[in-house]
């Protein structure tokens, strides 16, 4: 998935570092018990914040965010990777295995035994950044009994959108005989299996968002192509390198390009407001934003409504991207022209010829380099009722170096990093549940992956 592209560099830190991380985990077993203690994992806190205190307090992002931590959350679950974790709007949380399986997790934290869907028959998991990746329930689940998946397809490296019901009589069981496509999309690199975003979301406005990949290929797997060497973040003929945005209640207009090559079954519809929406004109109706080259994760602040994109760099930046509530879609977020505010034309003046002049880009609202890691995995603005300090800073993580972020806003409104966390694992993926409450997932090369609570401060409510 997007977050492991530095394969060589992390194998390498598996060869030197894996007893260590080892004995890390061990000693997080043997010390302390799930739920004793809930700080005792081995945490640096480093403040990158000013610990001031502004008046008038319009919004607790603009003061600095209590500590930050995890704890275990699930046991171990026989997977190598937690890629998501979504919320029906009730008390269960739906993790998805990378292999193929949903399972829920329940209030106390331990798996029902029977998963929710396995799909792993038609899932290929051949390279690290395939498998299932992407869940999102229905906003108006029960009453729309739909959940939407996103993976990898078996045999063809396809992204698949489909469409599950969960079962009437039982909740807990998916129909597999439910399983309707609803978008597949072609790798122009068809050698190619990195790239592939995954992550769905509804919008406040009721839309599926999709984050796509550019498709790759990835020079971290050794390609001597980089830079999305058909610049498919910038072109509208393509739905790789995407923000897509479509109508899943079928209210909207119908599609009519190429662009999904299972349009005929016209499962979605396209909302009319669409940035680039021609019709049967060339561009991708279901475009919203471009210019992305892996967002692995993406999410809707469920207060304000606003966009976190974070796209995975490739050697130069990891960035945080924001788009306001109420945007009008459009955007260009830079890739391949740029990687955060890193102009890739000075390096590769080649592919000048397919950028845009820099006032039509979207830069992101804070990035890093590797001093800081190597694979950006967005998270969410927290809006918890646990820790109301923390409620309007943006959680996200790390997944090379294992550190959970924090952005937070000061006074004039611009965001900076507050809190830099080390949590000893390595970071795959975030997900809310009903009431708000942050959870944070892991890859874990041992099948023990599993899902922790984000929690802040030494007590709850302060
Ligand atoms: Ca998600
Ligand atoms: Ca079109
Ligand atoms: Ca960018």
């Amino acid at each position: 998935m997007a977050v492991f592209k530095k394969l060589i560099l992390l194998f390498l830190t598996i060869a030197v570092l894996g007893a260590v991380v080892v004995m890390a985990q061990d000693d997080v077993a043997r010390v302390a018990p799930t739920g004793s203690n809930p700080l005792y994992l081995p945490v640096i806190t480093i403040p990158f914040g000013e610990a001031h205190i502004y008046l008038p307090v319009v919004t607790s992002a603009y003061l600095t965010a209590p500590p930050i931590s995890i704890v275990p959350f699930s046991p171990p679950i026989n997977t190598d990777t937690i890629t998501d974790i979504a919320s029906a709007g009730d008390e269960r949380l739906f993790v998805t295995a990378r292999q193929g399986i949903i399972h829920i997790i329940q209030p106390d934290g331990q798996l029902l035994p029977t998963p929710f869907l396995d799909i792993s028959d038609v899932v290929t998991i051949q390279n690290w950044e395939q498998g299932l990746l992407g869940l999102v329930f229905h906003p108006n689940y029960p009453a729309t009994p739909y959940f939407f998946v996103s993976y990898t397809r078996k045999f063809t490296n396809q992204i698949y959108i489909e469409r599950f019901t969960v079962s009437p009589t039982d909740p807990n069981v998916a129909s597999r005989a439910s399983q309707t496509l609803i978008m597949r999309i072609d790798k122009t690199e068809l050698l190619s299996l990195v790239h592939n975003g995954g992550d769905l979301s509804f919008g406040p406005d009721g839309y599926l968002y999709i984050g796509i990949g550019d498709g790759g290929p990835d020079p971290h797997y050794g390609s001597p192509d980089v830079h999305d060497p058909a610049n498919n973040g910038h072109r509208l003929d393509t739905l790789l390198g995407k923000m897509l945005r479509i109508d899943v209640n079928g209210t909207g207009l119908l599609p009519q390009d190429n662009c999904n090559n299972e349009i005929v079954n016209f499962h979605y519809t396209i909302p009319p407001d669409n940035p680039f929406a021609d019709g049967a004109g060339p561009n991708c109706d279901e475009i919203w934003a471009r210019g992305l080259r892996n967002p692995w994760r993406f999410s809707f602040d469920r207060t304000t409504g606003q966009l976190f994109i974070a796209d995975v760099g490739e050697w130069e930046r990891e960035e945080v991207n924001l788009e306001p509530a109420g945007s009008a879609g459009g955007r260009n977020y830079g890739w391949r022209c740029w990687e955060g505010t890193f102009d890739q034309r000075n390096p590769h003046p080649e592919i000048a010829g397919g950028c845009l002049p820099q006032a039509q880009y979207t830069f992101p609202i804070y990035e890093y380099d590797q001093s800081g890691g190597c694979s950006i995995v967005g998270g969410f603005v927290y809006n918890g009722r646990m820790y109301g300090a923390l409620r309007g800073h943006y959680v996200f993580g790390d997944f090379c170096n294992g550190t959970l972020k924090v952005l937070s806003r000061n006074p004039e409104n611009e965001w900076y990093k507050a809190q830099e966390v080390g949590v000893g694992v390595f970071i795959s993926t975030f997900g809310e549940d009903a009431v708000g409450e942050l959870y944070m997932g892991t890859w874990n090369p041992a099948n023990q992956a599993r899902v922790y609570r984000v929690v802040a401060g030494n007590s709850p409510n302060q």
